[in-house]
Order: structure tokens, then sequence, then C-alpha cells
């Protein structure tokens, strides 16, 4: 059974702030495995990325079987149905045509002083997409990774998805072809990391390393951030529904469980301002959850995770939103608008109770690579700025020069830089001879 609480306890804010806390994920320290896999694939490339691939994945490949060739990759396309590749191509249209309004804009102008100023955008060179195995192993996730990276104009796009014993989900590799990946190599694991950052004799090293992955995946990314850029460290899911009187109980019972489903460790919360839909709520869940595929797990993370929180109005609910900072937030209130308008930190709303948050993982158009336990406080979700990188510009005219270049030359001594100074004052000396 999942926590209950209400704004109208005495206990209120001594309980929430446990449920704030609560330690969603044992990440167990596997720093040092981890650095000796990334010092082995250093040194000795291939050799050691297959040897780890076949101890790990069982799976027996050389250089030059490494990555899926055309033919295997088509063949896999082939054996996928028509509904399943017409659902990926409309996710497809749809998440590249949203993030295409995410290209921000160059700049230049000129100041008072005749100095142009500005920035311009340009995209990393290459990329790679991690993608794990296993039960998460989602072709939606390869759709949210590549995507921006190929709207923001990433040249060569990699992507690592470990195969054990071979076996591979056609369509993620369906997924990564729609989305315009180069090159899929069949390794995983800490190893796979390894390679896209340092390369090897035939692996290409990359500049930015992205996508979810077990705890030796996480701390791999960690390991090569500053070689390369790296997202996002994602958690388990979390959903926050807020619910007004006006819903279904069976409704936001589903949309509570599409997320406990994902893991043992998400976390599902609902605040109301009716108890007696609170109450409806949890029978509707405990119902679906006799029901459900994966209740083990959406069982798990309700009982230990899952809150129901009633509160005396929805500008309370708007309060407590902000304080969880949900990595997704459903507003299923008569003016979602109104309510979204309060609340700052949330890695992506819904709006309104037709909008479940389910049609946002898949094909909505956003990004489901989102900021989780808490971290909606400062960062967002995945767009194509995580591809592309700002230089800035500056063009001094000698009238701009002689204007702002004695500053310079006052803060260059200040710090006892000389040669700073002097290239200030070189500039302006001539100047003024030549006057
Ligand atoms: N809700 C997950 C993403 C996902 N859902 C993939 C289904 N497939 C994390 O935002
Ligand atoms: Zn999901």
């Amino acid at each position: 059974m999942a926590t209950l609480l209400s704004t109208a306890q005495g206990d209120f804010e001594a309980r929430f702030a446990e449920l704030l806390s609560a330690k969603r994920e044992d990440a167990p320290d596997v720093n040092e495995t981890v650095a000796k896999i990334i010092a082995d694939v250093r040194n000795r490339g291939d050799a050691s990325v297959i040897e780890l691939t076949s101890r790990f994945d069982r799976l027996d490949l050389t250089p030059d079987t490494l990555a899926f060739t055309e033919d295997e990759i088509d063949a896999a396309c082939a054996s996928v149905s028509d509904a399943e590749r017409e659902a990926l191509e409309l996710a497809v249209q749809r998440i590249t045509d949203y993030h295409a309004r995410q290209m921000p804009e160059d700049a230049f102008w000129t100041d008072e002083t005749g100095a142009g100023l500005g920035w311009r955008w340009t995209a990393v060179s290459a990329a790679g997409l991690y993608v794990p195995g296993g039960l998460a192993s989602y072709p939606s996730s390869v759709l949210m990774n590549a995507i921006p990276a190929r709207v923001a104009g990433v040249k060569r796009l990699d992507m690592c998805a470990p195969t054990p014993h071979g076996k591979v989900n056609p369509l993620v590799l369906m997924a990564a072809r729609l989305a315009g990946v180069d090159t899929v190599y069949r390794i995983g694991g800490a190893q796979a990391i390894a390679a896209m950052a340092y390369g090897t004799d035939t692996i290409n090293p990359v500049d930015k390393i992205t996508g979810p992955g077990n705890a030796f995946v996480a701390a791999a990314k960690r390991q090569v951030f500053g070689k390369v850029g790296i997202d996002m460290i994602a958690g388990p899911s979390e959903i926050l529904v807020i619910a007004d009187a006006d819903n279904d109980p069976e409704w936001l019972a589903v949309d509570l469980m599409s997320q406990a489903e994902h893991d043992e460790s998400a976390q599902s919360i609902l605040i109301t301002d009716d108890p007696a839909l609170a109450d409806r709520t949890m029978q509707a869940v405990d119902a679906l959850l006799g029901q459900l595929d994966r209740k083990d797990i959406a069982g798990a993370s309700w009982r230990d995770f899952g809150a129901v929180i009633t509160v005396r109005d929805l500008d309370e609910a708007a309060r407590i939103a902000d304080r969880i900072a949900a990595e997704h937030l459903e507003l299923c209130v008569a003016d979602p608008d109104a309510l979204a308008a309060k609340i700052t930190h949330a890695g992506a709303i819904f709006l309104g109770s037709w909008t479940p948050e389910a049609i946002g993982d898949y094909i909505a158009g956003p990004n489901h690579v989102l900021p989780t336990a808490r971290s909606a406080r400062f960062s967002s979700g995945l767009s194509v700025m995580d591809f592309l990188k700002r230089t800035t510009l500056t063009r001094m005219t000698p009238e701009s020069l002689n204007i702002i270049g004695p500053a310079a030359e006052c803060l260059a001594a200040s710090e006892g830089l000389e040669a700073h100074g002097l290239s200030v004052r070189s500039r302006l000396d001539r100047l003024n001879a030549r006057k």
C-alpha cells in the first residue's frame, strides 16, 4: 500500500520530508571495476571489447562483426509488423517536427562602440547513443536520443546495444534505421562507453554520449566525462498526478501504474483536493494491480514509493508539486493552464485529463529523456541543445578598441598579466601614432 498523506495532518511536514528523501536506488559502488574496464579498453582496444563481450554477453565477435551489417538490419526491419513500422514512422515524424522547433538562432549585432558581438551554434561532430539490453531496451528511447542529435546536425551518429547471446529487439534496429543512426555496435556495458569515448581500431570515438544504462554504464559515463560530453544520469521514472474531483479513478490508476511498471524503484504520486477520489483511486490501483503483466514490478513500486496526498486546494497542490519537482506531471484538473502557471519545477507537464503521460513517452513529440530525482529543479529534458555548442563572436574596430581597450589594460595590470595589457596597448599606440 502506498503512503497516505494529508496536509491537514499535524505531522504532514515530517512525513512529506521522509517521502521526498526516500532513497529509491541503491547504486552499488562499481567505480573500481569500471575504471579497470575503461583502462583495459584504452590499452587493448578491440581485443578488450571482444573479450568482455564474450564474458558478459556470451557473444563471440571479431573486429568484423562488432557492428551490424546493413543486411542484418534489413532482415530485422523485415520482421517488424506493418503496424509497428507505421507507429514508429509517425513517432519519428512528430519527434522530428517538435525538435526542429527547438533549434536556437545565431546572433550578431553592433554595439554603441562599434564592436561586433554575437554567437553561433554548431553541432557536435559525432554522437554515440547507448541502448541498454534486457527489460529497458526501448525502441522509443532510440528515437528520443537519436532524433535530437540528427536535427541538431550531428554528422556521425553511432549506437551501442548489448545483444546477450546475440539476441536483439528488431524494433530497436528499425528505430535506429528510421532515426538515421549510422552504425550500430552489438556491445554494451562499461566497455561500450569506453570504446565510444576513446575509440578502438574498429570503433570511431564520439564527442558526446547519451542514453540510459545500468549502474556500470552510469559509472562509465561519469568516468569518461571530460574526454567526451554526456547527458544526465537518469534515475527511475516518476509520475505526479494532480487531480480534482471530476476524474475517473480508473484513468488515474492506469496513469499512476504506467510509470510504476517501469521499475520497482519508480515513484507514482497522486495529489488531490477530493478525499473521496483519493480512496476510489487507491481501490482502482489495487484492482488494476491484480491484472497487470508487470504487477510484481508495479506493485513493489507502489507499495514502497507510491503516495497519495490530499490537499485543501489546488494552490497547495501546486506548492507541493514544486517541492517534488517530478519528472512527469499530469494536471487532470478543469483549468490545467492556470495550474501549470503556478508550477515551475517539473520535467514535462501533461495538460488535462485527455493527456496521459504515456502519449509523451511515445508519440506526442517532446523528449521522454527527462530529469529525475528532483533534478527538474535545475535541469531539463534532452533536446537539440544537448548536441549543440555555442561559439561566441567578437569583432573590434580601431574605434571600439580605443573606447573599451584602456579598461582591459587596466584590469590586465591589476591581475599582473603584462602581455595581456600589451596586446591592447600595442594596437592603441599604433592608432595614436597615426593620428
Ligand atoms: N517513461 C520513461 C520512458 C519510456 N516509457 C520508454 C516507455 N518507454 C521515462 O521517461
Ligand atoms: Zn514510460
